[in-house]
């Protein structure tokens, strides 16, 4: 006669615990249980043994130890082979076949404002982990129940004889998903309290929004790669210099020279390495008068970056890849910036960044070292959204394949330059997004369109807003005395744009900053001005679906174009380029970015 089947039922939430017990007992199963546990069930008047009947210990330390025992553990554990059975023998031990066990709540206790920490200790299960952990992973033969939702399921299945492998394996990853979320709640908890703020774990002000609290940044096991030297991030603010980092870095490595991106939105408004700026670009970018500039590529990384598209860049986030220097602090502190990343900072130059903002300006330093883990997860509407991180290497060498002209020899070294620059920034640029580039440089950049030809025009708008920014009309504006460097650059913007109304309010406003008010730019004079826009290299996140884009990114200089191809129109895009005396890369990395 085969012995009676064993069940350890040790749940905090009882739902469904009494139909449980009848159906156990119908097919005629031993019941053990702990202590409140069995005490429903014999009320109820079924059947049920205290554990205590095979530990012979009675429950302890105030039931910090109920079902921790070997009798229980190695009933659950042991597997069907000769020697097992032997120890069970030897301690007169028997086998478990069902586990049923849920856990202390404690998520739920900690959600309760002001817990203290001993109230959340007293809600951290042991026991019932170790039953869950031990039956889940001894599910080959034991069946461990988690959920209450399954016990009809169970049921049904001990009623028609057993149960199947498939449910024992469903019922084992439920539980280690169980485990695995208890353990996630617990090490949050802690995290906050324990860990340091600032090393590992930052609480932040807000999320997106004012209205999404809490909100924090943390790695799990080590710390963060980068300190708080001032202010407090938001979540916003990291979400740009986390982008903007590695693209600096990235610049960095594949063209070997400083380099400087400036963020908005979670999309770089510029971002350049450092090659010397001629008189014209200083004036332009509003950095004439930075002293030292000339001997930092630093300085003339982030002039640049700046000074691509200086309407978006207001209140940015700054990444630098290399050591801040006292000319590149002395440009961010005449900007209007949120904050800056970088992987260390001269005493001076934190000293001129931590006066800013009253002293609330965001200086983080990086590792620069750190590498982050292959897999990103991140979860969206509840999802969990897992992917390789896009570690594709982009430098000077991935363009080789030219489609057109067939007789080009090997690109110039400015093209590859420029094209490495255009697809990095691409690379961290949310989606759909087109990059032009020139001298070292991003000049236009659309980002975030749904249609590609949208971004494509964008990125062509505003690298004709940077180009018509050299005019000499705009090089010799009279600015009114005390006009600050915010109202200088939407003015100019609205100049160059060819949107400036010819009267009315907003045409008032825009006067009213002149010492002599600039003549608005006539069709003519901007076709001939931006006619002498050339070798500007473009890139694109992915292909290019119709010829337009060509077309558009030729109106703009475009001299150079990298992108994936794959599109049914590859051919009439190639041939259009040709047309154009477009160089034509195909670079077969698409780099998609959300
Ligand atoms: O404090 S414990 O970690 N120590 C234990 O040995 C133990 N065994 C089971 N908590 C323990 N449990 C938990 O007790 C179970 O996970 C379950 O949530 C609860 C059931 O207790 P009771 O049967 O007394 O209501």
């Amino acid at each position: 006669m085969p012995s009676r089947k064993i069940a350890i039922v040790s749940v905090y939430d009882k739902t469904g615990l009494l139909d449980l017990a009848k159906g156990l007992n119908q097919q005629n199963v031993r019941i053990l249980a702990s202590g409140g546990t069995a005490k429903l069930i014999r009320e109820s008047g079924f059947p049920v043994e205290d554990v205590s009947a095979i530990t012979n210990a009675p429950e302890m330390l105030a039931g910090r130890v109920k079902t921790l025992h070997p009798a229980v553990h190695a009933g659950i554990l042991a597997r069907d082979l000769a020697s097992d059975e032997k120890d069970l023998a030897e301690q007169n031990i028997n086998k478990v076949d069902y586990v049923i066990c849920n856990l202390y709540p404690f998520k739920d206790t900690v959600a309760k404002v002001n817990v203290t920490i001993p109230e959340a200790v007293e809600e951290i299960d042991i026991g019932g982990v170790t039953l869950i952990r031990a039956a889940a992973k001894n599910h080959s033969r034991v069946t461990i129940l988690s959920d209450p939702n399954d016990y009809a399921e169970f049921l049904k299945e001990l009623d028609a004889g057993e149960i199947t492998e498939a449910s024992r394996k469903r019922y084992a990853l439920k539980a280690f998903e169980h485990t695995a979320d208890y353990d996630t709640a617990i090490s949050d908890f802690f995290r906050k309290r324990y860990a340091g703020e600032g090393k590992q774990y930052i609480g932040l002000r807000y999320g997106a929004n004012p209205h999404q609290k809490p909100a924090a940044a943390f790695v799990s096991g080590g710390d963060l790669p980068f300190k708080v030297l001032c202010g407090s991030p938001g979540y916003i603010n990291l979400l740009d210099a986390l982008n903007a980092w590695p693209l600096v870095r990235e610049l960095k490595r594949a063209l070997g020279l400083p380099a400087a991106a400036s963020f908005k939105h979670v999309s770089p408004a510029g971002a350049a390495i450092g090659i010397p700026l001629t008189d014209e670009e200083k004036k332009v970018y509003f950095v004439n008068d930075i002293e030292g500039i000339d001997s930092s590529p630093l300085a003339q990384a982030y002039a640049r970056a700046r000074g691509a598209d200086r309407m978006s860049s207001f209140g940015d986030m700054i990444a630098l890849s290399d050591k801040v220097d006292v000319p590149t602090a002395s440009i961010i502190s005449k900007e209007v910036s949120d904050g800056v990343i970088a992987p260390s900072y001269e005493p001076a130059a934190l000293e001129i960044l931590k006066k800013k903002k009253g002293g609330k300006y965001l200086v983080l330093q990086i590792e620069p070292y750190w590498d982050p883990s292959k897999v990103e997860t991140r979860s969206v509407y509840g999802i969990t959204l897992q992917q390789h991180r896009n570690d594709a290497r982009i430098a000077p060498d991935i363009f080789e394949t030219v489609i057109t002209p067939k007789d080009a020899g090997p690109l110039p070294v400015d093209a590859l330059r420029d094209l490495t620059v255009a697809t990095l920034a691409v690379k961290y640029t949310q989606s759909n997004s087109v990059c032009y580039a020139s001298r070292g440089q991003v000049i236009g950049l659309g980002a975030g369109q749904q249609s590609r030809i949208h971004c494509t025009r964008l990125a062509g708008d505003k690298a004709d807003n940077w180009w018509l920014r050299f005019h000499p009309r705009v090089l010799g504006i009279k600015w009114k005395k005390g006009t600050k460097r915010p109202d200088k650059s939407n003015a100019i913007d609205l100049l160059v744009s060819g949107e400036l109304p010819k009267f009315g309010p907003e045409r008032e406003a825009f006067e009213a900053v002149f010492e002599e008010v600039p003549q608005a730019f006539s069709e003519e004079e901007r076709s001939e001005w931006l006619g002498k826009l050339d070798n500007v290299a473009v890139s694109s996140d992915a292909f290019f679906p119709f010829i337009d884009n060509v077309f558009r990114a030729s109106r703009s200089g475009a001299k150079y174009i990298a992108a994936p191809g794959g599109s049914q129109n590859d051919s009439a895009v190639f041939a259009t380029a040709e047309k154009l005396g477009i160089t034509f890369v195909e670079q077969n990395i698409r780099l998609f970015h959300h």
